[in-house]
C-alpha cells in the first residue's frame, strides 16, 4: 500500500535522484491539502453509517428494478450485500483521500471485482451510479464540514468507477 509521500520516494530512489522542482511541487500540494483530506475523513466517519444507508435510498429510488424480483439487489442478503459494497467503497476510498494515492483502491478493492460482479450478475451500470451518488453526498457532507474545495473528494470515487467500467480488451 502507497500515498503520495511513499510512492514519490519510491520513483525517486528507482533511478538514484534528489527530488527535483517536480517532486517538490507535488509535495507541497500534498502537505497544503492535508487539512483538508483529514478533515474529509472526520466528515466521513462521523456520518458512514447514514451516508451508506441515505445512497441507497437514492439508487433503489432511481434504479427500482434493481430490488424488484429478478434484480440483482432483490431478497434481504443481496439488498444488505449491496449496502455492504457500498460501505467497503467508502472506507477504502476514505483511506485513499488521507493517503493522497488510488493505490490502497487497486490492492485491496478492484483486483479481480470486475469478474467477480460478472459471475454473479452485479450490474456494473448501477454500481457505478451507486458509487457517483455517493460521491456527491461525500463532497456535500465535506463541504458542510467547512472545506471549500472539495475536488480532491472525486479522485477515489472516480477511480473506483473507471477501473470497474473498463472494457476487457
Ligand atoms: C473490500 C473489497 C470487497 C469488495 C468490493 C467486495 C464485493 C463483493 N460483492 C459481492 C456480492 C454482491 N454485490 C452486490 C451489489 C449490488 N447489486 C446491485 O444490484 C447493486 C447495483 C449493487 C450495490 C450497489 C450484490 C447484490 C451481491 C450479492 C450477489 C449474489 O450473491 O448473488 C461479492 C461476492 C461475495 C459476497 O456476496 O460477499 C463480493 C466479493 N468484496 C470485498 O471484499
Amino acid at each position: 500500500m502507497r500515498d503520495a509521500v511513499t510512492s514519490l520516494i519510491k520513483n525517486y530512489d528507482l533511478t538514484g535522484r534528489y527530488f527535483d522542482r517536480n517532486a517538490i511541487d507535488s509535495l507541497k500540494s500534498y502537505f497544503d491539502s492535508g487539512t483538508a483530506r483529514v478533515q474529509a475523513a472526520a466528515a466521513i466517519n462521523s456520518n458512514a453509517a447514514a451516508l451508506i444507508k441515505q445512497a441507497g435510498i437514492k439508487l433503489f429510488e432511481e434504479l427500482p428494478e434493481l430490488i424488484r424480483p429478478g434484480g440483482n439487489a432483490y431478497t434481504t442478503r443481496r439488498y444488505a450485500a449491496c449496502l455492504r459494497d457500498m460501505d467497503y467503497y467508502l472506507r477504502y476510498a476514505t483511506y485513499a483521500l488521507v493517503a493522497g494515492n488510488t493505490n490502497v483502491l487497486d490492492e485491496r478493492v478492484l483486483q479481480g471485482l470486475r469478474e467477480t460482479y460478472n459471475s454473479l450478475g452485479v450490474p456494473i451500470g448501477p454500481t457505478v451510479r451507486g458509487i457517483q451518488i455517493l460521491k456527491d453526498l461525500i463532497k456535500e457532507q465535506v463541504r458542510a464540514a467547512g472545506v471549500v474545495n472539495t475536488a480532491f473528494v472525486d479522485e477515489p470515487f472516480d477511480h473506483i468507477t473507471r477501473e470497474l467500467s473498463e472494457q476487457d480488451i
